[in-house]
């Protein structure tokens, strides 16, 4: 008799455990802005609306948030889409001669 299944051999009796395949979730980072002494807040709520698609209201959230505790969260994404968040972030604060910046670390 033929078997489809390779796992069973009816001929010499041997099971053989097929491994579990080793799957893990890709690792998530945050994008954390970091505060300082010289960006306009009103610079901070357009970065967090334009680049992060908040509303004005959980922007100004943030911005204070970050103004008063140091740091702040403005997103959890795949490691590709938070490298691309702190370059466009760093990149057009610079452009815009501010010294706001932004980092990233394993959720
Ligand atoms: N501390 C800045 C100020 O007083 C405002 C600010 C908020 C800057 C958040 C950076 O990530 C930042 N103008």
């Amino acid at each position: 008799m033929s078997d489809s299944n390779p796992s069973i051999d009816h001929d010499d009796a041997l099971a053989v455990q097929e491994a579990a395949p080793k799957l893990k979730r890709p690792p998530l980072f945050k994008v954390i802005l970091l505060n300082d002494d010289f960006t306009p807040m009103d610079f901070v709520i357009e970065v967090l609306i334009d680049f992060f698609a908040m509303t004005e209201d959980s922007a100004t959230q943030v911005m204070l948030h970050v103004h008063t505790k140091g740091m702040g969260v403005c997103g959890v994404f795949s490691k590709d889409v938070a490298e691309t968040k702190v370059e466009i972030v760093n990149d057009y604060s610079r452009e815009n001669q501010h010294p706001l910046m932004c980092a990233m670390e394993e959720a």
